[in-house]
C-alpha cells in the first residue's frame, strides 16, 4: 500500500493490554472503531502482555482481515517479522526499538515505515532519512497507557516539531476530547490515541469528533 498522509487523522493504537488482556473485548472495540471511522489501525501487542509468538500471529490475522473489510492499513508496532507474517501495510518504529535502517532494509520495498521523534535532534536525524513516511510525537500531555513513557513535550514543544519535520507528523499521548482541538491547531498531520478511543463509552461519537478535525 502506497502511503497517504491522510490516513494519520484518525489513528487508534492498540494490543490486548489495553484491554486487560481479554482478546475478544480487544477484538470488539477495534472493530467498532474501525467502523466508526477510524483511519489507521497499529496493533502494539507489548512484550509483557500474555500472548505467545503464535498467538500475535493468530491475532494478527484477524486484524489483518478486518482492516482489510474496512479498508484500513494495519500498522505493526517495532515488530517487523510480525509485520511480515500478516501482510502488513506498514511498521511502526521507535527510538529504543529495532534499528530504524535494518527495519528499512529488511520491509522498506514492502511496506510504510513510520519513526517515533519526540526532540529536535530525533525530527532533525529523521528529516535525512528519505526511507520513513511519516514521524510520531509525544506524549504530548501524561499518558496512562505507556509505562515507559518518555516526558511530555506539550503543545509548543509539538507545533516546533512540526514546523521543523519534513516527514508528516502524528501527535500522541494524553490526548482526550478536550485537548485535541488544541493538539490538531498545532497543525499536526493527525492525532494518534490508545485510551481515548479504547475506554471511550460512546466509540462512535468519539471518532466521529477527532473525525471533525480534519473536515
Ligand atoms: N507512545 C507515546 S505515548 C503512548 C505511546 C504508545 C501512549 C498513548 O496512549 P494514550 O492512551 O492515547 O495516552
Ligand atoms: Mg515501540
Amino acid at each position: 500500500m502506497d502511503f497517504n498522509p491522510d490516513i494519520l487523522h484518525v489513528y487508534l493504537v492498540g494490543g490486548t493490554q489495553d484491554t486487560q488482556n481479554d482478546v475478544h473485548v480487544f477484538l470488539e472495540k477495534i472493530e467498532l472503531a474501525m467502523a466508526s471511522g477510524i483511519t489507521a489501525f497499529q496493533y502494539r501487542e507489548k512484550g509483557s502482555s500474555n500472548l505467545s509468538t503464535n498467538q500475535r500471529v493468530e491475532l494478527g490475522l484477524k486484524l489483518r482481515t478486518l482492516c482489510w473489510q474496512y479498508a484500513i492499513p494495519l500498522i505493526v508496532d517495532d515488530d517487523y517479522e510480525l509485520a511480515q507474517q500478516i501482510d502488513a501495510d506498514g511498521v511502526h518504529v521507535g527510538q529504543n526499538d529495532s534499528k530504524i535502517k535494518d527495519v528499512s532494509i529488511a520491509v522498506g520495498n514492502q511496506m510504510f515505515i513510520g519513526y517515533s521523534c519526540n526532540t529536535t535532534a530525533e525530527v532533525n536525524k529523521s528529516n535525512a532519512m528519505n526511507f520513513i513516511d511519516y514521524i510520531g510525537s509525544g506524549p504530548v500531555f501524561p499518558t496512562i497507557s505507556k509505562a515507559d513513557a518518555n516526558p511530555t513535550i506539550g503543545l509548543e514543544n509539538l507545533a516546533q516539531l512540526k514546523q521543523l519535520s519534513k516527514h508528516p507528523l502524528v501527535a500522541i499521548g494524553g490526548i482526550n476530547e478536550q485537548n485535541m482541538e488544541a493538539v490538531h491547531n498545532m497543525g499536526v498531520d493527525g492525532i494518534a490515541t490508545i485510551s481515548l478511543i479504547l475506554n471511550s463509552d460512546d466509540v462512535v461519537s468519539t471518532v466521529k469528533k477527532m473525525k471533525e478535525l480534519y473536515k
